[in-house]
């Protein structure tokens, strides 16, 4: 048995060798992610029932606890697609000691494997008018790689941010974004595309932000509020409700936000955050992520068997 942390660690060498290397690997994984959204047309991935996921949130640079949820899995399984899909929440970068090699790793395995893996985007790999705080990323390339050399591959690293998915979605199954549901489109007669897409350049932008920022919030009788972070909303139970009726899912799968069991429960189970990373600055004991098996029945009151966690 091979496991597909050992794999990684080979490739990612190769892509981190020198400066040439890296913008070589760099280019390789835009070509990757702009022929999906030209065939898709959309930053959605939307998939039918039938295979098992392995869902990972929040990274921010740890690369430790990546590669302990890689060693789990063999990568003969990955091979030809049939057996696992993965999918990223999205944060890989900011706040963490590996940031460089974290992002590649992902990269790199959506390279290798571009039919199984799902690379969503987070509010830390942000549009230009949204950017986080800290956003330290760029810093670290130019640590690295001097000034100039580093604001180049932090150039190629935004065109890569922009052709991130958004959204995945498997029907009848789960919803899996970074932030949360966003809440313009409650209670309208829209399509699912358009409600997480919109119409508009304008509405697409607001979503974004939505999609990109939002959490939960667990309040009865509240819809959605603005965020104490200061872009995007809390939603309320309502909205999922709603949503999950509306457009047959059984539930929401998101990041975002540390939790100190590296996961936690919102909206009765239909809500769940995943934080797959430890250490500074956050306080979280643990890391966790999930596994779903979308040909069997989903039980949400088992919703906690799905979810594993790391030490
Ligand atoms: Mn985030």
């Amino acid at each position: 048995m091979s496991s597909l942390a050992d794999f990684m660690v080979s490739r990612l060498a190769e892509a981190l060798s020198d400066y040439n290397a890296l913008v070589k690997s760099l280019e390789r994984y835009q070509e990757v992610l702009i022929s999906e959204y030209k065939q898709r047309r959309s930053y959605m991935v939307g998939k039918e029932p039938g295979s098992k996921f392995l869902i990972i949130g929040d990274l921010h640079g740890d690369l430790d606890t990546l590669k302990k949820i890689l060693n789990k899995v063999d990568v003969s399984v990955m091979k030809g697609c049939k057996e696992l899909e993965l999918t990223f929440l999205g944060d890989y970068i900011d706040r963490g000691p590996n940031q460089l090699e974290t992002i590649l790793t992902v990269l790199e395995l959506k390279a290798e494997f571009p039919e199984c893996v799902t690379i969503l985007r987070g509010n830390h790999e942000p549009p230009p008018f949204l950017i986080p705080s800290p956003h330290d990323f760029p810093h670290e390339l130019r640590l690295l790689f001097g000034y100039e050399k580093g604001t180049n591959i932090y150039a190629k690293f935004q065109e890569l941010f922009s052709s991130m998915p958004l959204v995945q979605y498997v029907n009848k199954t789960f919803v899996a974004l970074h932030g949360g549901l966003p809440t313009e489109n409650y209670r309208r007669e829209v399509t699912l595309v358009e409600f997480f897409m919109g119409v508009s350049e304008d509405q697409f932008n607001r979503l974004l932000t939505e999609i990109l920022w939002n959490d939960p919030i667990d309040i009865t009788n509240v819809d959605r509020k603005p965020s104490p972070r200061g872009a995007g909303y809390l939603f309320g139970s309502s909205v999922t409700n709603w949503f999950l009726g509306k457009y047959n899912f059984k539930f929401v799968v998101r990041g975002h936000e540390p939790a100190y069991e590296g996961f936690k429960l919102n909206h009765n189970g239909r809500v769940v955050t995943l934080f797959s990373r430890v250490g500074e600055p956050y306080f979280n004991k643990r890391a966790a992520y999930m596994f779903v098996d979308t040909s069997a029945e989903i039980s949400l009151k088992d919703i906690k068997s799905y979810v594993k966690v790391i030490d």
